[in-house]
């Protein structure tokens, strides 16, 4: 019952105050946000998988306030972007758990729900406090919903690349780096960095950096096909369409965020299909494009160009 509806407080795991739909029902304040699509509710696998609930306001489980906030973040940045009533535009229920498995390194969408580990304490935080893990996750079920480009090799890229590029749009992130906030200590200052790859070290590929060109790409089979190695082409791509910069000798005169992601999205949801490589993801960008910009746009420019800088043609 949305009347039931209260606004309730708590700190995130690091700290960071934030404030939130929540319902008091029964005598107790539960994490249940009525009033966006058909609900955004964050359980506890800890548990038995209820929902969170407090007996005053001040909610004081960190991971299930940043879970929570962080979905109703996102739901709202896709809403106000692109006018999408969550993941399937049709108000899609956003249930998250989390304390999930013990010290998980990791968060996932299972195409139900979003699950967030309390990560190891040693190398990882909790997989919770990041925006961008929440609107990574999240992301993947716009995808599933859309192109739902196959989880492996080239469209699996794709479809990592696509839960990046929207995870930074949502936190607008000046860095351009991927769960920057998770790493308590390694040889990584983040997960994946989008305006340079090769900064990030990983032992997978034959350079022993993330691949910031077609040429440096992945073609073993770990990772389902190099689907968290291989989006960094394409996360490369993104970030000279926006910010621009001279990579391999080619220079792209960047157009932007707020553009950057009309572009994707309407790639996303208009062109890319479930096979979709990354010759296609070039084609789909520039399409997508010339609808919203014009055929000559700066925009087209700026796709075009950044795809020869990465060695997508
Ligand atoms: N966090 C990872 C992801 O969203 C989980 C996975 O490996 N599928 O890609
Ligand atoms: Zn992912």
């Amino acid at each position: 019952n949305a009347s039931d509806e209260v606004i309730a407080f708590g700190n995130g795991v690091f700290n960071d105050k934030q404030m939130f739909e929540a319902q008091f029902i029964d005598g107790v304040y539960g994490l249940n946000d009525t009033t966006r699509g058909k609900g955004i509710v964050t359980n506890d696998a800890k548990n038995a998988n209820k929902m969170v609930t407090s007996i005053s306001k001040m909610f004081t489980d960190g991971a299930a306030v940043n879970a929570h906030t962080f979905a109703q973040k996102t739901y709202d940045y896709y809403l106000k972007t692109f006018d999408r009533n969550s993941v399937d535009d049709k108000g899609f229920k956003l249930v998250s758990a989390v304390h999930v498995n013990n010290n998980w390194n990791n968060a996932s969408w299972n195409g139900r729900q979003m699950s967030y580990g309390d990560g190891d304490g040693v190398n990882y935080y909790n997989f919770a406090s990041g925006l961008d893990v929440a609107a990574h996750e999240l992301t993947h079920g716009v995808t599933e919903h859309s192109a739902n480009l196959i989880y492996s090799y080239e469209s699996g890229a794709l479809n990592e690349s696509m839960s990046d590029i929207f995870a930074k749009m949502v936190d607008r992130d000046p860095e351009w780096l991927i769960g920057e906030k998770l790493i308590k200590s390694g040889p990584n200052r983040a997960l994946r960095s989008m305006s340079n790859p090769a900064e990030i070290i990983d032992t997978r590929t034959e350079s022993g950096y993330s691949p910031d060109h077609w040429s440096k790409r992945y073609i073993g089979t770990l990772d389902s096909g190099g689907v968290h190695i291989n989006s960094s082409i394409n996360n490369k791509a993104a970030y000279l369409i926006s910010d621009g910069g001279t990579h391999y000798g080619v220079t792209v005169t960047g157009v932007g965020r707020d553009a950057t992601e009309q572009i994707y999205y309407r790639a996303l949801t208009k062109y890319l299909t479930k096979s979709s490589n990354f010759s296609m993801m070039r084609s789909a960008a520039i399409q997508a494009a010339t609808d919203l910009y014009g055929a000559s746009s700066k925009e087209v420019k700026a796709v075009q160009q950044a795809y020869t800088a990465v060695g997508v043609l």
